[in-house]
Parts: structure tokens; sequence; C-alpha cells
């Protein structure tokens, strides 16, 4: 057993169609336990902070607005294998590529508004965590 904490976001695609409570469900189904977890609105400066490696990108300006576009559920996820299991549990970046049972093959719109963030690795999950979590 390796338990890790990871960060998850409930982008605000999902959170506009009323459908928080059946992505929580499937995480909590997959042994990932909620920590923490916490309601915002992301400023267009903290968006771009924190998908800061995409800058550049053709697609920047457009995630940076999406995001920021509602609000978002923030999460800490306890488990397991907490980064890796999130990440298969979410699914590929476009629904069009996800697997069945994953949460962005269920609930993503497209490839921009997929539903879910979540961390890529054990080192961002700290930085994504300290982001929303433990930020003045
Ligand atoms: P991930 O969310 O699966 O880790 P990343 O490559 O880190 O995917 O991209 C961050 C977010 O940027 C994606 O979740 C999605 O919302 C958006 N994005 C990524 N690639 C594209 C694209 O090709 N077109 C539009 N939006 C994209
Ligand atoms: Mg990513």
């Amino acid at each position: 057993m390796t338990i890790e904490q990871t960060l998850s976001m409930i982008k605000p695609d999902a959170v506009e169609r009323n459908i928080i409570g059946p992505i929580i469900s499937l995480l909590e189904e997959n042994n990932l336990k909620v920590l923490d977890i916490k309601v915002l609105q992301l400023t267009d400066e903290q968006a771009k902070k924190f998908y800061r490696i995409h800058k550049g990108k053709p697609f920047f300006e457009s995630l940076i607005k999406n995001i920021t576009s509602d609000k978002v559920i923030a999460m800490i996820l306890e488990g397991d294998n907490a980064v890796g299991k999130y990440r298969e549990l979410m699914g590929a970046t476009d629904p069009k590529d996800a697997c069945d049972g994953t949460i962005r093959k269920m609930f993503a719109i497209d490839g921009q508004r997929n539903s879910v963030h979540g961390s890529d690795s054990l080192e961002n999950a700290a930085k994504e965590i300290k982001f929303f979590f433990n930020s003045q």
C-alpha cells in the first residue's frame, strides 16, 4: 500500500450541469477519500498561475476563460496510489479517447470542457494541494 494524496477539481462545465454528486460518488466508490473540499471561483490571475505550463499553447486563452466561467469544486483525495488511480478514473483528456467507465467518458462535453482536473504526478499533487488549500 502506498497512501498518497492528489488534487481533484470539478470544472465549471460539470458544476453548471449539477453533476458534482455522481462524480464524487465515483471517487468514493473507487476508495478515494475526500479529505477536504472547497467551492470557489478562480480569478483570471489564479487560473493563469494554475495552468502556467500550458501558456503559449493555442487553447490557453480559451482554457482560462472556461475554467474561470463559473465555480469549481477543489478536493484533496487520499487513497492507495491516489495519483495514478484518479488519473485512470478520469480517463483521457478528450472524451473521444477515454475508456468506458471513466469520468470523462461519462460526463465530459469535449476535450476542453472535460469536467475534471487531476494532478499528473506526486510532485504536482503537493503543489496543487498547496495552491488550493494552503494559500492565504
Ligand atoms: P489533463 O487535464 O488530462 O491533464 P492537459 O494536457 O494537462 O490535460 O491539459 C489541461 C487542460 O487543458 C485539459 O484538461 C483541457 O481542459 C485543456 N486542453 C488540453 N488539450 C486541449 C486541446 O487540444 N484543446 C482544447 N483544450 C485542451
Ligand atoms: Mg494536466
